[in-house]
């Protein structure tokens, strides 16, 4: 069911919507019998869908003899059940709908206690306006029922909950952190994107990691998954692989991802992986982009990827890169299946490194081991000499760190070669190869 407004851009889109929604049902496990669409200028306050149209509704189910309705649009508590209660059928909303999808998929107990939070977030306003709902029937202040006092402890119950999952939600993301303190010396990469975009795919291609779950499904990922991979001429990066957004995503959703999404938070770079097939990508992109403004992740360094490009049929190819180079020059067009067809990618990320993380000259007095050990640990030493009581650093440093030693009194220039001298390995004492 989707009753797009008639003055809204989604009209344009409905069948891309349904079809869409239908994917979402049978990634949960339904079997779409029939659609029905109605365009609204405004949706009724009982009943979303104007009183003919909830008629219809009606037969329809009776004809198909459908058990549920699943709305593509948000509804409230009230409408949904004024709904069902005319149709006698379970009336969905596209956000339960999600939940319901991510709370069968999750696995690690992280994933499944963020899904539980945004379940019972989404629940909480429902109940309480139900508790409201029915202080109204019986028309009366004061009149503490059965009823209300139930509730009331549902409601306590629920806000208990979620507080002790936010507690344990801070402690994973605590741990998290430091993982991700210890990584620091390394180039980090983020995939993020539209849900079935091809993240995994790309991920399970650079790793060459067969063990990397890949499925034409919505939602097949729901936990992040970082590989170190080799991106050619020695450099490696770390890449973590993320949950993929869509269209009106709950926003209960987006907040307990939150911790999940730290690994794009914290990316050095942060590759945005479209569906280059998809007749809908432009729209994809804009919601990907949308949720990653919501996430505070709009000044990151960001790399647009058009993936599938092997499935691209020919006619449409010339047509998409002028689109993308009119619209976001500098993407990348790959294909994580075909054969090479993610060079380009490993040449852009080895790019994005050196240009990020260039290579640096620090100089410390031999004295202060604890700022050479800092070097050490937050970047990538190539080699390492002594000058008299000064020992000479090269490395690769991103802006942080050069910040942090130019504090601590350490000397930082930058080298403009980016290969190794070969004199200075050897006076050294490093041997060559
Ligand atoms: N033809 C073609 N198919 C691809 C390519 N990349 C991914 N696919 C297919 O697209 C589907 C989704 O791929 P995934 O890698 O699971 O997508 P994802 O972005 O990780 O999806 P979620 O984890 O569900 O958000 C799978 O059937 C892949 O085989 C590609 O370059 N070419
Ligand atoms: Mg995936």
């Amino acid at each position: 069911m989707s009753a797009p407004f008639k003055r809204s851009s989604a009209k344009h889109h409905v069948d891309e919507h349904l079809e869409e929604l239908a994917r979402l049902a049978d990634t949960a496990g339904a079997q779409v019998v029939g659609t029905l669409t109605q365009q609204l200028d405004r949706p009724h306050p009982g009943t979303y869908l104007g009183s003919g149209k909830v008629e219809e509704l009606k037969l329809r189910i009776q004809e198909l003899n459908a058990t549920l309705v699943i709305f593509d649009d948000e509804l409230s508590p009230a409408q949904s059940r004024n709904v069902e209660q005319i149709v006698h059928t379970r009336v969905m909303d596209r956000a339960e709908l999600i939940l319901d999808i991510f709370a069968t998929r999750a696995r690690s107990s992280e994933a499944r206690m963020q899904v539980e939070l945004a379940q019972l977030s989404y629940m909480l306003p429902r109940l309480t306006r139900m508790w409201t709902h029915l202080e109204k029937m019986r028309g009366g202040i004061g009149m503490r029922g059965p009823g209300e006092t139930q509730l009331e402890t549902d409601r306590r119950l629920i806000q208990h909950r979620i507080r002790v999952l936010k507690e344990r939600l801070v402690d994973v993301e605590r741990a998290r952190e430091i993982q991700r303190q210890q990584r620091q010396t390394h180039f980090r990469v983020a995939l993020v994107g539209y849900t079935n975009a091809g993240k995994s795919s790309v991920l399970r291609s650079l790793a060459d990691d067969r063990d990397v779950f890949v499925e034409d499904r919505l939602f097949a990922t729901l936990d992040p998954l970082t590989r170190e991979v080799d991106i050619g001429e020695g450099y490696t990066a770390l890449l973590t692989d993320t949950v993929g957004f869509i269209r009106k995503l709950p926003h209960h959703l987006v907040a307990s991802f939150r911790a999940t999404l730290a690994e794009a938070r914290e990316a050095d770079l942060l590759l945005h992986v479209i569906d280059a097939t998809h007749p809908a990508w432009e729209e994809h992109r804009d919601v990907v982009d949308g949720v990653l403004t919501e996430l505070g992740l709009s000044d990151r360094p960001l790399l647009y990827v058009m993936n599938k490009m092997d499935a691209l049929p020919a006619e449409n190819e010339t047509a998409i890169r002028e689109r993308v180079a009119n619209l976001i020059p500098n993407s990348l067009f790959v294909s994580a299946l075909a054969e090479g067809g993610l060079d380009g990618l490993r040449a852009a990320l080895r790019e994005s490194l050196r240009s990020q993380r260039p290579v640096l000259e620090v100089r410390i007095p031999a004295s202060n081991g604890r700022l050479i050990a800092e070097v050490h640990r937050d970047g990538e030493v190539l080699d390492q000499s002594t000058d008299e009581d000064t020992i000479v650093l090269r490395a690769r440093l991103d802006e942080r760190a050069i910040g942090r030693l130019r504090q601590a009194g350490a000397r930082v220039t930058v080298t403009q070669s980016v290969t190794r001298p070969r004199s200075v390995l050897a006076e050294a004492g490093v041997p060559l190869p």
